[in-house]
């Protein structure tokens, strides 16, 4: 069975000519950058729902792919062969994870019974494949929004026996968690929202999630499973107004709720445009709060207004997201999930690959501009500046905690204009952007 009638892909770098598509042209696995390879900062993952299971809907209009596995027509069967059909795109990507939900891998029954026996058939198929190549699952996460009955959501679900269903369900996810070691487990609510205030009280909603996670980390330590909890913000679509709007919110939430000692966060770049913020700024937010988890990599378009999944190739938003990552030390049960899918006129089978080596490579590069900012210091002596009125005098006295409003009063008080503008100072905020641009120009030009 072959899905590409391309080779492995191997790093070429640009000697053989700039047009993409014969290898990777900076995603190099085993370059050392900054103490560690590439492939150990960058632990890129396939996203089982798109690259197996999208035909490239958009709101308007069917699928425009076809996969070789849509002719299979017994539903279990189709299911199984996908399974071989991931593994050897992983292995053709040279990409060590993939990710999944749980009903991408297998069709529900007519119960939940029926549907976890369909789920562990395939999930045996998983094991047993992950045990053969060595491929790792990054994170999986349970579909509480696809099905009809979750329509006014899962854990925030206004009828009893619904909540009854996801916790169930989440049960038997966690139990496959622990099986395939998934080194995170995600929640994204995709419909633990609203969209009127009208029929919803939401202070007993997100009390009934906020218990619905404490229930699930209860039951991950019983069965012994140690992968970081993840929620994944996006502020709408489909509610007009999720819990989980964006990483401050849901900081909030997870503090609100004492559960920030247990979640984490994972982040996507689609879902930061939606929220009117840049992806960095997610990932900022963050990290400065200890809470970064895991990245989905993906990008929004700016002119259009739904959620895309757009395959990474923006290197200047990959350079700023590289850099907090680097800045973090890393991602450590974290990685770089695609969730992504070809552009619906990308609908050749060659065209998931051209999209994942675009994504990495786009990545790549961007951690190695990242790095030598970091290597230069460039942000960094700009930030000691910028602030360096805080290290002496009242600044100083003020951060060791020994200034008042009083002293600040006596201080400031009869100080004229002419000193006060005096204190301030350009932000040279062009040249700093021109400096960016150099250090994307050059470290790539190499
Ligand atoms: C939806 C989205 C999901 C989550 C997993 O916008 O991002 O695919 O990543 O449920
Ligand atoms: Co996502």
């Amino acid at each position: 069975m072959t899905l590409f009638n391309q080779e492995r892909m191997v790093y070429v770098g640009n000697e053989k000519g700039l047009k993409a598509g014969n290898g990777f042209h900076y995603y190099n696995p085993d370059q050392v950058v900054n103490g560690k390879k590439m492939s150990e900062w960058l632990k890129f993952s396939v996203a089982y729902w798109h690259t197996m299971d999208q035909r490239l809907v958009d709101p308007f209009g069917d699928g425009t792919a076809q996969r070789p596995w849509d002719n299979i027509e017994d539903p279990m069967e189709q299911a199984l062969a996908k399974v071989d059909y991931l593994f050897e795109f992983l292995d053709k990507m040279n990409v060590e994870y993939f990710a999944f939900h749980d009903r991408d891998l297998a069709p529900e029954g007519n119960t939940l019974r029926e549907t976890n026996q369909n789920l562990d058939i395939v999930v045996d198929k998983i094991v047993a494949k992950m045990q053969e190549t060595g491929k790792k699952v990054l994170w999986n996460t349970s579909s509480l929004f696809t099905n009809p009955r979750f329509v006014a959501g899962g854990a925030t679900a206004p009828f009893a026996d619904i909540f009854a269903y996801s916790a169930a369900q989440i049960k038997h996810s966690l139990e496959i968690a622990k099986r395939v070691n998934s080194e995170s487990y995600v929640f994204w609510g995709g419909r633990e929202g609203y969209e009127s205030l009208l029929n919803t009280d939401m202070k007993l909603e997100q009390d009934h999630i906020a218990k619905f996670f404490r229930l699930a980390k209860d039951y991950a330590n019983e069965i012994g499973y140690t992968g970081q909890f993840l929620l994944e913000p996006k502020p709408k679509e489909p509610t007009s107004h999720q819990y989980d709007t964006d990483a401050a919110t849901t900081i909030a939430f997870l503090k609100t709720y004492g559960l920030e000692k247990d979640f984490k966060l994972n982040l996507e770049g689609n879902h930061a445009y939606l929220a009117g913020h840049t992806y960095e700024h997610e990932v900022r937010v963050a990290r400065d709060a200890g809470l970064l988890g895991s990245l989905d990599a993906n990008m929004g378009d700016k002119l259009i207004g739904w959620d895309i999944d757009e395959f990474p190739n923006d290197i200047y938003e990959a350079t700023l997201v590289m850099y907090e990552m680097l800045k973090n030390g890393g991602l450590p049960t974290g990685g770089l999930n695609f969730d992504s899918k070809p552009r619906r006129q990308s609908f050749d089978m060659q065209d998931l690959f051209f999209a994942h080596a675009a994504g990495m490579d786009t990545y790549a590069a961007g951690l190695l501009v990242a790095n030598k900012l970091i290597e230069d210091r460039v942000f960094e002596d700009v930030l000691d500046d910028r602030y360096s009125s805080f290290k002496t005098g009242i600044g100083a006295d003020f951060e060791a905690g020994k200034v008042t409003f009083k002293d600040f009063e006596n201080y400031i008080i009869d100080k004229p204009q002419s000193e006060l503008i005096a204190a301030t100072k350009s932000g040279h905020l062009e040249q700093l952007k021109s400096t960016l641009n150099n250090y994307i120009y050059t470290v790539l030009g190499r």
